[in-house]
């Protein structure tokens, strides 16, 4: 039978230049699975805890030695030895030995990593692909991916209070067509914005980060560069958006500092279904703050029909969190990060109640990324059908879309 022989994490660095952990895993027949986990900065109140050293002698106390020593210690001891195929028992004995509601014991962070490095190991012992060990025959789909293409929030220190606006290619057969139309509008922005004078830098999901205030400003931008591109808007090239508003909501109140505005939740659900009269929005991601469920479920009551509204934050790829969200009609579709619930099974859980559930499923990277490109795969081992991995620059977010390329090759 083939055991994990061998188990070692590694401090390693983030597309921000912060520490966040690698793992190796060596099975008994040679393999080798090696993955690392990437780090959000707007992340959500419910999310599994990453766990960090906060010293602040070492990389301003993010450093990840605990982490790091909780796999190489506990986890090796536990685990080396143990049947690789067996991911559901794995996971399932890594929570009980964590034995805490959020993963705060082992950290979230060294936790998914063993998890993911132990799922690479076995699909390399069965020489197959990651997407097949996982998804089987039944994986059959590449994702539509939402690219986004100019940042803001938490992601970018320009004047614009929403997140991430994103282009989706819905309208072409191939996953290379769409990513290309993808490039070719980025492409025709960057020339749009440095006619108008703005900074073609880019943010931290590779994406432009103009000092632009307003959504409509940055909309109109996309639109034109779309055109632009001798693309079809609203045909063959859609707008997604994810606010992340629980950045910009307090005490009841949405504060909009760069368009200068103030929202109760109600006046928010107005300002999503105006805004979404005058483009073609198909997809809104926490559009409400991680706690104002009533405005997700009014929001999907009044446009659900039409438009995609999907919990980030709000769900936090947690299977609870989800099944009150269906229960109680917030939201129509699920944003999946495997490091927002710590294991591969349970993320697997997660997306597969959303599909039982019609809910769309967006698999997703997070804004502080690595080389590893793990949910290019999972995306299309379990048809997710969507995928989020930022803009059409920087190798941590074209890694994923060129393992795309070759999967679908
Ligand atoms: C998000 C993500 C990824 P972060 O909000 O969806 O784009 O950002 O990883 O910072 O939470
Ligand atoms: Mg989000």
């Amino acid at each position: 039978m083939v055991y994990i022989s061998d188990i070692l994490a590694r401090q390693i660095l983030d597309s921000r230049g912060n520490p966040t952990l690698e793992v190796d895993v060596k099975l008994s027949d040679g393999s080798l699975g090696r993955a690392a986990v990437p780090s959000g900065a707007s992340t959500g109140e419910y999310e599994a805890y990453e766990l960090r050293d906060n010293d602040l002698r070492l990389y301003n106390g993010k450093s990840v030695l605990k982490a790091i020593e909780n796999i190489n210690v506990e986890i090796f001891n536990t685990f080396s030895g143990r049947n690789p195929y067996q991911q559901r028992i794995i996971d399932r004995d890594l929570i009980d030995l964590d034995g805490t509601a959020n993963k705060n014991k082992l950290g979230a962070n060294a936790i998914l990593g063993f998890s993911m490095a132990v799922a690479r190991a076995a699909a390399e012992s069965q020489k197959l692909p990651l997407w097949k060990y996982i998804g089987g025959m039944r994986a059959n789909t590449l994702p539509i991916p939402m690219m986004n293409i100019i940042n803001g929030g938490a992601h970018a220190n320009n004047g614009l209070d929403f997140q991430e606006c994103m282009i989706m290619p819905i309208g072409f057969t191939k996953f290379s067509d769409a990513l290309r139309s993808g490039v070719e509008i980025f492409y025709n922005l960057k020339k749009l914005l440095s006619k108008k004078g703005f900074s073609v830098a880019v943010g931290d999901e590779g994406g432009f980060a103009p000092n632009i205030n307003s959504l409509e400003e940055a909309l109109s931008y996309i639109s034109e560069s779309v055109e632009n591109s001798g693309y079809k808007l609203g045909e063959e090239i859609f707008i997604s958006i994810d606010a992340a508003a629980s950045e910009f909501y307090e005490k009841d109140i949405y504060t909009l500092k760069g368009e200068n505005k103030t929202y109760s939740s109600d006046e928010l659900v107005t300002f999503w279904e105006n805004i979404c009269n005058k483009f073609p929005i198909v997809s809104i991601e926490d559009p409400f703050d991680e706690n104002d469920w009533d405005g997700f479920k009014e929001l999907t009551k009044r446009i659900g029909k039409k438009v995609q509204i999907v919990g980030d934050d709000l769900f936090v790829t947690n299977k609870e969190r989800l099944l009150k969200g269906i229960k109680n009609n917030s939201a129509n579709a699920i944003l999946i990060k495997l490091n927002q619930i710590g294991t591969l099974s349970e993320t697997l859980e997660t997306i597969e109640l959303a599909k039982d559930s019609n809910f769309g499923v967006i698999v997703s990277h997070r804004s502080g990324e690595t080389e590893d490109v793990f949910i290019s795969d999972l995306s299309v081992a379990l048809n997710a059908g969507q995928i989020k991995t930022g803009s059409l620059s920087r190798s941590d977010r074209t890694a994923k879309y060129n393992q795309l390329l070759r999967i679908e090759e």
